[in-house]
């Protein structure tokens, strides 16, 4: 079956020889990056109902998919993370032991295959010839799979060439088999680099360069091998004076990550020669550069953004990149000029359609058309405002991380931490309510440390001692901030107007990055003094900033009781650091 493999890596060649006795599939089909081979499978897909082909005028190179109806987001309670000790994993990851999920898993995979064909895709996170890229190889059955992977990560013979004949890469074995949600598993063997996926076709569980190597296993790898792999967007911000500064930010999945990686400055900014650039909107691998300071990269090379709420007004940029060669799945599809619609992109939702399911559907129905965790999966060459740097090894320095979530009244709008530390501290108390990204119940608070609780491959505990030791590591380590763009009013509206006039909220976060200006003592941080916010253009005055930075000590209170609760399960691998923090601000409120 390896016959005319375009490798004779031998770690690469037995491992396939396992796969594919495993599995058995009907045959075995190198993916080798050219475009060719891409568009016949495309073809294929599409006589299958797998793909649709999108209008070629409006949208080119443009693909609908549809999920089957059960299998829509991560599953996070059937994702593992399978260290030899439960104790490596922590509390906040579901285990097995190995053997055990290795046996239960090859009952799953035998014969998975059979009548299928299975693709082999090696991969590649970061640029190919980086020294800091991660290669993969993703066997699966699925070419929606194959086709998002040549979006979503640098794909081909180019990869097997760069691996040479060495035995790291990562494993990552998925077949759709069933699609049974009962036997679904997403699981992740850290020490051994593999990955097995099976029984689903959706987006993290099976992309598996994204969640599972490039958070999951590479945060494992980067705690290994002293550097640091982020649930977080990298965004360039060019002040009028034409100085490039880069910030890292990490948000809950759906918090508008990818809005804020491509923000569009306000008018009245962009009149003054702000302008912005996208570096990425979800993942970021963080190193200690030569000059001390952090140095940040993409290893992805495309965007799986969530479709609802993506607009013209919302997300120019997002839009603007997924006018061609890309793939939107469980999204509306409009029959009369076979184009795609969802919630909150215009108001004219079309009058001939069939929604995520396949329905025959209008807006009338009062039903959603779009799935709410719907997807476009564009290339990030496409991107209007990509950064030049985008495409290097090296990447660019950070000024600052922000953590973030969805708060409708705790967090304020913005405020800076004391110092790394205590940045680490405001990282790990990180909360947001929940969206459709995920499987379970949505609105719900929930503790979210870093943005990783689901996507950290190793004990949390031992994650944030990572961060502290990384802190004392650099030498001039970026300032770390948080941010609320979602508080509410008493009827339920959001207070800051958000999208792109985020940039006024960075632009101080870049001042007190650079020390050159003042704010505010609050108990749990800096905050901004009102009129240090610029709000030209703006309906709300600096009344409104002034809520918006005050911090309810009550709530606060709360908090820190919260915190601590939740803190009790790390047990002794809760960091000094952060129980010091805790209680400081414990004190100061
Ligand atoms: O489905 S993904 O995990 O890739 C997207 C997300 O939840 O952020
Ligand atoms: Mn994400």
């Amino acid at each position: 079956m390896t016959k005319g493999a375009p490798t004779d890596n031998k770690y690469v060649l037995d491992w396939i020889e396992e796969v594919v006795s495993l599995c058995k599939p009907d045959n075995v089909i190198w993916i080798t990056g050219e475009e060719s081979q891409l568009e016949e499978l495309r073809k294929e897909a599409c006589s299958t109902g797998e793909l649709e082909k999108l209008n070629e005028e409006k949208l080119p190179g443009c693909y609908l998919h549809r999920s089957d109806p059960r299998d829509v987001a991560r599953v996070e309670s059937r994702t593992f993370i399978c260290t030899p000790t439960k104790e490596e994993a922590g509390p906040t990851n579901n285990w097995e032991d190995p053997d055990a999920m290795y046996e239960k898993l090859n009952k799953l995979y035998d014969g998975c295959m059979k009548g299928r064909d299975m693709y082999i895709i090696p991969f590649s996170m970061s640029i190919i010839d980086s020294p800091f890229a991660k290669f993969g190889i993703e066997v699966t059955d699925s070419i929606y799979v194959v086709v998002s992977m040549a979006i979503m990560t640098r794909i081909g013979n180019q990869v097997l060439e760069a691996l040479g004949d060495s035995p790291q890469y990562t494993k990552g074995l998925h077949s759709k088999a069933k699609l049974d949600p009962e036997g679904r598993y997403i699981v992740h063997f850290p020490q051994d680099n593999t990955i097995m996926s099976i029984n689903s076709g959706y987006g993290g569980n099976v992309l598996l360069g994204k969640k599972c190597l490039a958070l999951r296993i590479a945060s494992y790898l980067g705690h290994n091998e002293g550097w640091m792999a982020e649930h977080m967007l990298i965004l360039g911000i060019e002040n009028p004076q034409g100085e490039v500064k880069y910030v890292a930010a990490a948000f809950p999945s759906a918090c508008g990550k990818t809005n804020l990686a491509m923000l569009i400055p306000p008018k009245h900014y962009r009149d003054a020669g702000w302008k912005t650039y996208c570096v990425g909107d979800d993942i970021a691998w963080i190193r200690i550069g030569d000059d001390g300071r952090l140095w940040a990269c993409n290893p992805e090379n495309g965007f799986f953004g969530v479709a609802p709420g993506t607009n013209a007004k919302s997300n120019l940029n997002a839009l603007e990149s997924t006018k061609k060669n890309s793939i939107f799945t469980n999204v509306v599809h409009d029959l009369d000029d076979n184009t795609v619609w969802w919630e909150g992109l215009n108001d004219t939702p079309p009058k001939n359609a069939v929604d995520w399911q396949g329905r025959p559907w209008t807006a009338d129905s009062g039903e959603k058309g779009a799935h709410p965790n719907s997807r476009f999966t564009a290339p990030a060459v496409n991107c209007p405002c990509i950064s030049t740097e985008f495409n290097t090894a090296k990447g660019v320095p950070l000024s600052a991380i922000i953590f973030g979530g969805r708060r409708a009244k705790t967090a304020p709008l913005v405020y800076q931490s004391r110092s790394w530390d205590h940045g680490v501290f405001v990282g790990s108390i990180m909360a947001s309510e929940t969206t459709a990204a995920a499987t379970g119940q949505v609105g719900v608070v929930r503790r979210d440390p870093m943005a990783m609780l689901p996507f950290c491959g190793y004990h949390m505990g031992d994650y944030w001692q990572h961060w502290i030791d990384m802190g004392k590591k650099v030498k001039n380590p970026p300032k770390i901030f948080n941010v609320n763009w979602f508080r509410t009013d008493d009827e339920g509206h959001f207070i800051w107007p958000g999208f792109g006039d985020n940039l006024r909220v960075l632009e101080w976060i870049l001042k007190r990055s650079d020390e050159t200006i003042d704010a505010d003592e609050a108990p749990i941080g800096y905050v901004p003094k009102p009129e240090d916010i610029d709000i030209e253009g703006l309906t709300i005055g600096e009344d409104v900033v002034r809520d918006l930075v005050t911090i309810d000590r009550d709530l606060w209170k709360e908090e820190m009781a919260g915190i601590r609760e939740y803190y009790k399960q790390f047990g002794d691998k809760l960091p000094e650091e952060l129980k010091k923090a805790l209680e400081e601000t414990e004190a100061a409120l």
